[in-house]
């Protein structure tokens, strides 16, 4: 760590998931001195090759705008680089080190051979109109189309990136290239080589797994309290499935506040979602201006302050703090299963686990959203679609698979489940020994 501080000083979000990683993975790594022979550890927390471009658009004033695109390859032991596009003003080298470097070991923990990957730009689309989103996705792909391949780089879709922009995006991949493949971008539409369930993928594929850790500790999700941040479409899916397994989703949030949901939230507002994300406003607030006889919104506040048992982090890394673990706690709060990657500070991890609270890392319970983005693969390359019910069974067990792989690495002495150790050596193991075996490159 004290070497990767030096290297890349400032990176904070980068070096925060590498400590995690490294922390858990301690013992299993000394246990095995090939890897340590092979400097495993020093290849794997350094990206492949990061690719870095201008991009540069007309906004539709007619004024020139500039912003920075990336494509940061990660690692491709176990297959060819895959992971979503993040388009929000924030974006940097960092949190998209971090993303690639978390992408790896969650990819391989969905038991299909994707290796890591992330990328994405600084445009910020908050307030644009959808001919600028489609001027600027056009720009972004004229750099990025040489970087990725169907066998060699599959992007898809993060926060600010859905649906629409895939369309884009894809529309100008295939005029660049000339080739047809439609198993360039995952999280595509429906009529051109989507997988039915990718949308609601990485939703559903939580809560599948938050149901296996409940049902590990002696509970039941019917009837639970679920608080919910974000209003994107992974909250999207985390609702609709919540509601389908009778639980009450009672706070969904925003950046700009909290709208509280005393009777739960209804299949009406659910839907209502979509149309918020796709408004480009950002504002929660929105929904309690529609519904107003359902939902209360409150400003600067967070859903982690409305009483519940579950708590889902949708929204963003490093969205919950330890305050929020103790509010939580204090609330009755018993279970947080992190939906967002990195979404929980390091403080908030070690209050929930020093109080008895159970807890999974993002890397497992969000991995169903890029497992479903392999299963798309899988049916471009066999030009083929299957149905609902097969790409929801093959969900189901991908997400069985990874809480078993998190039990048998990190179940504690007293029979409770450590997820974080259990997802990280999961998936450190698989990554190291697919380094291992294919040499010093
Ligand atoms: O964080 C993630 O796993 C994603 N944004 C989805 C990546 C993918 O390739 O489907």
């Amino acid at each position: 760590m004290a070497m990767l501080q030096a290297k890349h000083p400032g990176e904070s979000e980068y070096l925060q998931a590498v400590q995690e990683v490294l922390e858990s993975i301690e013992e299993v790594y000394n246990q095995h001195p090939e890897f340590e022979e092979a400097k495993i550890v020093e290849r794997m927390v350094e990206p492949d090759r990061i690719f870095t471009f201008r991009v540069t658009w007309v906004d539709d004033r007619g004024e020139v705008q500039t912003n920075l695109g990336y494509r940061v390859q990660f690692n491709s032991a176990i297959g060819p680089y895959k992971g979503g596009l993040r388009f929000h003003r924030a974006v940097t080298p960092s949190m998209l080190k971090f993303l690639g470097f978390e992408q790896t070991f969650k990819n391989a923990l969905t038991t299909l051979p994707m290796g890591g990957a992330k990328g994405g730009s600084d445009f910020d689309p908050v307030g644009k109109s959808d001919a600028e989103i489609m001027r600027f996705c056009q720009a972004f792909m004229l750099e990025l189309w040489r970087c990725i391949g169907p066998d060699q780089d599959i992007p898809a879709g993060d926060v600010g990136v859905g649906g629409r922009e895939i369309g884009f995006l894809n529309g100008m991949y295939q005029k660049l290239s000339r080739e047809y493949h439609t198993g360039v971008l995952t999280g595509k539409g429906m009529t051109w080589g989507g997988s039915i369930l990718r949308p609601e993928a990485t939703g559903f594929g939580a809560l599948y797994f938050t149901q296996h850790v409940l049902h590990k500790a002696g509970k039941d999700i019917k009837g639970c309290k679920v608080a919910i941040s974000g209003f994107g479409n992974v909250a999207w899916g985390a609702v609709k499935k919540a509601m389908q397994l009778g639980a009450k989703v009672v706070a969904i949030s925003g950046p700009d506040g909290v709208c509280e949901v005393p009777e739960g939230m209804t299949a009406e507002m659910n839907d209502y979602m979509l149309e918020m994300r796709s408004s480009n406003r950002n504002r929660v607030q929105d929904m309690a201006d529609r519904f107003p006889d359902k939902a209360k919104f409150t400003a600067g506040k967070k859903a982690w302050c409305v009483p519940c048992d579950i708590a889902l982090p949708c929204a963003f890394q490093n969205e919950l703090s330890e305050e929020d673990a103790r509010e939580l706690k204090a609330n009755g709060c018993w279970c947080c299963c992190e939906v967002s990657n990195m979404g929980c500070q390091p403080e908030a991890i070690h209050f929930f686990q020093n109080n008895g609270m159970l807890f999974a890392p993002g890397k497992a319970v969000n991995a169903g959203g890029v497992a479903t983005s392999g299963l798309e693969m899988t049916q471009n390359a066999q030009h083929l679609s299957w149905t609902a019910q097969e790409v929801d069974d093959r969900l189901h067990h991908i997400m069985q698979s990874i809480h078993e792989q998190c039990v048998r690495f990190g179940e504690r002495a007293d029979g409770s489940i450590d997820y974080v150790k259990g997802a990280n050596i999961a998936g450190f193991m698989k990554v190291a020994t697919a380094m291992l075996e294919q040499g010093t490159i």
